[in-house]
């Protein structure tokens, strides 16, 4: 580590303001309030100050001011990440490096079917860009309107069509990084073969800020489908909707692209928080899932979704489904879906757990979970949903609004353990796509093994040897 230069802050205000001019600078504090602030509102921090610069060049100057400084840098996309990692912490010490100005689509090549953008891309204007080239980008989140494709990238983004197309890792082909030093590291190649030694791609994806700024990436295209047809379940447990998965799989191969699944106690919370939404099927089930089939042939599909769910419905899998027949009902059925983020936001304190198990230990995890968190606290709300396709739970517990914080952390830390151990025992992951952050930095190092964590260490010190990126997040 070198020593630290000494700086003040009017010193490195003039210093970062020589590197990006008044557009790139926030020093007020109402300026800079919605940068210290998460989405959930759940993390508070204070910047010394935000800046946005422009381009590449204008990062790599930024980052070799800071590490010249050792000026602790908390890179920030869209700010929708659920796990505080784009906060800074309480000192007022570190600076905020906002994306939202890197949002130029630098090129779309159609032929090699790859779109290349900045990182301050919102998803949404990715999308639109591929759909207008006749192309398709699968990457799909509630939050897309307002997430950026760096803040994907960073956390390894998944979402409701990773069945069918993967994270948001596999969806990248090419990466450039501003490094903590200030260089630039320019791996910004559309290749779908390249074996030149260590991947540094997939060092810097998932990295939450941590090892360097992601300023653009080469992401990678597919056909556009044509045709979805969509589908609401109902069915009265976990196992039932795992073995329906198993079958929908079997009957749609690579036509099936999302399977999302809901708890009652889900349905019912949305139903209650968010206006213009109500219940797809007449009776009250314990699970429901939201089942879509997409194709680029326009032929066929719903008789293929209708044939899957029919053998279900008979073999008593399934106990009701009804099939959109209208864009605007599969539309309403994804709003019930979109919807439950913001409806445990307005209900009460979420405990989060972002769990991934092995689709075929689902079912047990869940009952034993459930018996184990209502021996602990018998009136808990369990808020289980997420995207059974890939094996993703967001299984949540709700406490009430009201909730003193001593009491949150308390509880957070008992529930944590039960949760995490059965996900440990069941050989499943406490991180599946929100990222670690700060929300359980403290939980991956009790359930990393030393050896993991060491090579972790490792990375971060070669890398980031002032130790100024994201300090305080995933490791
Ligand atoms: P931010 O929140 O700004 O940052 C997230 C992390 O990435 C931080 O650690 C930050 O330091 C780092 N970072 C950001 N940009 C860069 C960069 N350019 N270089 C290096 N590090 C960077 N997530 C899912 O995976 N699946 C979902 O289905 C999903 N649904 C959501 C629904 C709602 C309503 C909301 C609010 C969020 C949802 N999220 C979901 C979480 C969130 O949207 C994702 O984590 C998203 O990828 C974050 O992108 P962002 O641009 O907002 O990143
Ligand atoms: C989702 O799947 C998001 O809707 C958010 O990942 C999950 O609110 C949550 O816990
Ligand atoms: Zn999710």
């Amino acid at each position: 580590m070198t020593a630290p230069m000494s700086i003040t802050h009017p010193q490195l205000f003039q210093r970062l303001h020589a590197a990006v001019g008044d557009a790139g600078l926030i020093t007020d504090a109402e300026g800079k309030e919605p940068f210290e602030v998460d989405w959930l509102k759940k993390w508070h921090g204070r910047s010394c100050v935000v800046v946005r610069p422009a381009n590449t060049a204008q990062t790599a100057e930024v980052m070799r001011i800071c590490h010249e400084t050792h000026t602790p840098v908390v890179t920030q996309g869209g700010n929708t990440g659920m796990s505080g990692g784009a906060t800074p912490d309480g000192s007022g010490a570190q600076v905020v490096l906002s994306t939202v100005r890197m949002n130029a689509i630098r090129e779309v090549d159609p032929l090699n079917n790859t779109l290349t953008a900045e990182a301050g891309v919102l998803l949404a204007h990715i999308q639109e860009a591929a759909q207008e080239a006749g192309r398709f980008f699968p990457l799909s989140l509630g939050s897309e309107g307002s997430c950026t494709i760096g803040g994907n990238l960073a956390t390894n983004a998944g979402g409701i069509a990773v069945l069918r197309y993967g994270n948001a890792r596999e969806l990248a082909l090419g990466l450039e990084v501003v490094l903590p030093d200030g260089r630039v590291w320019n791996g910004m190649r559309g290749l779908r073969k390249d074996n030149t030694g260590y991947d540094l791609r997939d060092l810097f994806i998932g990295s939450e800020g941590t090892l360097g700024v992601i300023t653009a990436a080469v992401l990678k295209l597919y056909p556009r489908p044509v045709a979805r047809s969509t589908a609401w379940v109902g069915a009265e447990s976990i196992d039932a909707l795992v073995q329906l998965l198993a079958q929908m799989r079997a009957v749609c191969g690579e036509r099936l692209v999302a399977f999302e699944m809901m708890s009652n106690e889900s349905l019912e919370l949305i139903l209650q928080h968010v206006a213009d939404v109500r219940a797809p099927l007449g009776a009250s089930h314990a699970f429901h899932a939201l089942i879509e089939l997409a194709d680029t042939q326009g032929e066929g599909l719903a008789d293929l979704l209708e044939r899957g769910l029919g053998d279900a419905l008979e073999q008593g899998l399934i106990q009701d489904v009804v099939v959109s027949v209208t864009g605007a009902q599969t539309q309403a059925f994804w709003k019930i879906r979109e919807g439950i983020s913001q409806a445990q936001v307005r209900a009460g304190k979420a405990v989060k757990h972002d769990i991934a198990l092995p689709i075929s230990a689902i079912a047990a995890f869940a009952s034993q979970a459930d018996a184990a968190l209502r021996a602990e606290l018998p009136d808990v709300r369990i808020i289980n949903f997420g995207h059974l396709g890939d094996g993703n739970l967001h299984y949540n517990v709700l406490l009430p609004l009201g909730t003193p914080g001593e009491e949150l952390a308390g509880t957070t830390e008992r529930l944590n353990r039960i949760v995490h151990d059965l996900v440990a025992a069941a050989n499943g992951s406490i991180s599946a796509e929100h990222g670690v952050g700060q929300l359980r930095r403290d939980e991956l190092r009790h359930y990393k093994s030393d050896i993991e964590f060491d090579l972790m260490m490792r990375i971060k010190q070669s890398l980031d040897p002032n130790q100024i990126m994201n300090p305080g997040k995933l490791i």
